[in-house]
């Protein structure tokens, strides 16, 4: 009889595939991202074992695709590859659950089994000597599509030995054990913390989201909107920019592009900002790229523990003065006109469009700011030398009228005969804005 129950278990998919899993994790391939890392220990018979390392059994199983196996019958009595008996089994990884909804979770095992999905202890009571059986653990909030950090633990101490996960997305009424497409021994991504908590319903607030194994190119939604320029900080951190959202708490979800995702239920909240701050007034308003000096802003609604930021980067420390003033320690490195942001603790928020100017060179674009450009012209024999200070993108033009009198031949312009020539320059800094314009005429001889 148990011979034959082993023939059709040895006929199964799910028997063949763990087989075939074996074959697999005793080469040198490819690392498996489908199924469970598996570590199995041989220990004490004294005791029921704790969930913590023993004797490594050298050899035995390091991944199964799933957890399902009826040791006695399909390896020959070997649990996980060890020894018959006093065997430590402990499989990790991450689950994925296609659906969002309220599960219930039921482990049949022979003997003891454990499980938590992202450290939250689901399968605790079945830590004992038994037959196969085990306790339904309903009520499990499970959000789709979401990368659990799976960590389970089965011991076999006697007699039959066997452990299958079975779940239902139900919440009891149907059951299925938990299939290897659902399994992946690659960590998923996983969000421990966002900065800020809070923001404004109209979005814009740049969120910093901390955690562990996020890819470059992942994507980040807030309540279900696309958090714009993402930006891939390091495998812990990424940055984001708010959209827009509905009032109250809403879930962050950041999606590797090996669409493992972790999500974090409720971690931001929307709220419509109470504050209403204006900026009129910033001093000075110009200074060197290289230096970082104290700037005075003055305006309106000013609130303690706001965020300041010129030209993205913190303008900090900031010191809150009243409600119409604070300053804060300006940063370095930018160039030309900036804008400066203030963002209250409560996510009001005012902008003051390029509010402060770096005069500064931007070794990179060769950029200028704008107010030090300083347009002459010289006469140099028959030709009027157009210069610009300091050097930049100049564009000089001859009005229609004057075309046959003069043309522009490179930094000049160039009688063609007598008569009077009008001409217009044009400044260009490195973003293509214009700056500077100049009119002017010369009589041509
Ligand atoms: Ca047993």
């Amino acid at each position: 009889m148990k011979t034959m129950r082993a023939l059709i278990a040895l006929i199964s998919t799910a028997a063949l595939a763990a087989a075939l899993a074996l074959i697999v994790s005793s080469g040198a391939q490819a690392e498996a991202t489908v199924g469970l890392n598996v570590k199995v220990y041989s220990y004490d018979p004294g005791n029921t074992p704790e969930r913590q390392p023993y004797t490594l059994c050298e050899g035995a199983w390091t991944h199964v695709d799933n957890i399902d196996a009826d040791f006695d019958a399909q390896f020959g009595g070997i649990v996980a590859g060890c020894q018959p008996e006093f065997v430590l089994v402990h499989y990790t990884g991450s689950v994925r659950f296609p659906s969002t909804g309220v599960y219930a979770f039921q482990a049949l095992a022979d003997d003891g089994f454990w499980l938590s999905l992202d450290e939250t202890p689901v399968i605790t009571n079945d830590w004992v000597l038994k037959g196969r059986s085990g306790s339904v653990y309903s009520d499990i909030s499970i959000v789709g599509g979401h990368a659990y950090a799976l960590d389970a633990w089965y011991y076999e101490y006697g007699g039959g030995a066997n452990a299958t996960l079975t779940y239902s997305p139900d919440n009891g009424s149907t059951w299925e054990t938990v299939p290897p497409s659902f399994f992946t021994s690659l960590p998923g991504a996983t969000i421990t913390s966002i900065s800020p908590l809070v923001g404004s319903m109209a979005g814009g607030t740049n969120l910093t989201i901390t955690g562990t194994a996020f890819v470059s190119g992942a994507t980040v939604t807030v309540g279900g909107g696309t958090c714009t320029n993402v930006a891939f900080v390091s495998e812990t951190s990424l940055t984001c920019r708010t959209p827009s959202g509905s009032l109250g708490v809403a879930d962050v979800t950041v999606r590797n592009p090996d669409t493992q995702q972790a999500t974090k239920i409720g971690a931001f909240t929307y709220q419509i900002p109470i504050s209403n701050p204006t900026i009129n007034s910033v001093s000075p308003a110009t200074g060197a790229t290289a230096e970082r000096i104290w700037i005075d802003i003055v305006g309106t609604g000013f609130v303690s523990g706001s965020t300041v930021t010129v030209g993205g980067s913190p303008c900090s420390p900031n010191i809150f003065l009243s409600a119409n003033a604070l300053t804060c320690f300006n940063p370095s490195g930018l160039y030309g006109a900036q804008d400066i942001v203030i963002t209250n603790p409560d996510s009001g928020s005012v902008t003051k469009t390029r509010g402060f100017t770096f005069q500064g060179t931007d070794p990179s674009l060769n950029y200028q700011t704008p107010r030090l450009f300083k347009l002459s012209f010289v006469a140099v024999g028959k030709l009027l030398k157009v210069t610009q200070k300091p050097k930049g993108s100049l564009k000089v033009t001859v009005s229609a009228a004057s075309r046959l009198v003069c043309k522009v031949s490179g930094s000049y312009l160039k009688g063609l005969k007598a008569g009077t020539c009008s001409f217009s320059l044009k400044s260009v800094d490195s973003l293509g804005r214009l700056v500077t314009t100049k009119a002017g005429k010369i009589k041509t001889r």
